[in-house]
């Protein structure tokens, strides 16, 4: 805990473990690195740069530690380890008025502003979509104007909004799931023909959802009969499956959804190829023909990852807690 009067402009966080002598040790900081490394002594290293520094301790010791600097608000600290070195590592970080990063430097008010500061630098550097810049300034001022409600219901969702989600498409062949990814991508990342069996392997692409980025996956048709590669390839699909945050569970007016193997994200049921018709019992549908469909299906998945409830949240997210 900082003493009284401690100015926070950068905070430490020891992520090898603690209780176990590794061959290298690892220490974050973040905020303002520039300022932690020279109160260190430490020769400053160039933003996207790695370098081997030496540090002096109090006691005429000198110690030597990778330095890598992953952005203007973060870098790692890597010295060789040992509990005694690293002892002496987070000794020195504390001498140079770098706080831990915790509940416990938060809690305290004469240090939180700052605090904040520093690990909402570090949470707009990593930030994968747009969206999260108007929700992260919010929460970081709700934590300076003192909110302390922290709201833990949606934190998972909000964490989307800084490391991406994975969205998986997984239906039969030949339903227009590449043609999908494409309309989605607003460019040809996947092939696309009318033919089953289009689609050999999964093929990824970066894609903003109305502010949100999601990795989206369009995997090969499931079919009973397809070919070694074929089955290999779907097998290869049902692991990037399983790891998704969502699937899109697809059919079309002419076929059936494929048995959907274990998953641990949510499922949405799509009925895809619309203008060519739907079931009585469709959902969800959309064509690809039409923007506006595709646009809808966009923010449904949005919705689906990042729900508006989770974004509208009156509490406080603790969002330094997704920075991993
Ligand atoms: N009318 C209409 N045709 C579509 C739509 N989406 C795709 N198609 C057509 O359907 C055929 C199959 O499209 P693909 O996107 O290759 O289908 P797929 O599901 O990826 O097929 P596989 O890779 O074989 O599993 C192509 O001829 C597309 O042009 C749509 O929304 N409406
Ligand atoms: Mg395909």
């Amino acid at each position: 805990m900082p003493s009284e009067g401690f100015t926070v402009d950068a905070l430490y966080r020891v992520q090898s473990p603690t209780v176990a002598a590794g061959a290298i040790g690892l220490i974050e900081i973040i905020g303002d690195v520039d300022a932690a490394l020279s109160r260190l002594g430490v020769r400053d290293v160039e933003v996207g740069g790695v370098g081997l520094r030496k540090v002096h301790g109090g006691d005429e010791s000198v110690m030597e530690m990778v330095v890598a600097r992953r952005s203007y608000a973060s870098a790692h600290l890597m010295p060789h380890a040992g509990l005694e070195i690293m002892r002496g590592v987070v000794r020195l970080l504390r001498e140079a008025g770098i706080g831990e990063w915790g509940e416990l430097a938060w809690s305290d008010s004469r240090v939180a502003s700052e605090g904040i500061d520093a690990a909402l630098e570090a949470a707009l550097s990593r930030a994968a979509s747009p969206l999260a810049v108007d929700v992260l300034v919010e929460h970081a001022s709700r934590w300076r104007r003192g909110v302390r409600e922290c709201d833990p219901t949606h934190a998972a969702a909000l964490s989307r909004l800084i490391e991406e989600p994975l969205v998986a498409a997984w239906g039969p062949p030949n339903v227009g799931k590449s043609t999908l990814l494409n309309a989605l991508a607003n460019e040809r990342v996947s092939i696309v023909a009318d033919e089953p069996g289009t689609t050999r392997d999964h093929v990824g692409a970066q894609l903003d959802l109305s502010g949100l980025i999601v990795r989206y996956v369009d995997t090969p048709g499931v079919r009973p009969g397809a070919d070694t590669v074929e089955s290999d390839a779907v097998r290869v699909a049902q692991g990037v499956l399983a790891m998704a945050d969502l699937v899109l569970w697809l059919r079309d007016a002419s076929s059936e959804r494929p048995d959907l193997p274990p998953v641990r994200g949510r499922v949405l049921c799509v009925d895809s190829r619309a203008d060519l018709g739907v079931r009585a019992d469709a959902g969800l549908s959309v064509t690809s023909r039409d923007p506006a469909s595709v646009r809808a299906l966009g923010l449904a998945i949005r919705e689906a990852l990042v729900p508006r409830e989770a974004l509208e949240i009156a509490g406080l997210w603790a969002f330094w807690r997704s920075l991993g």
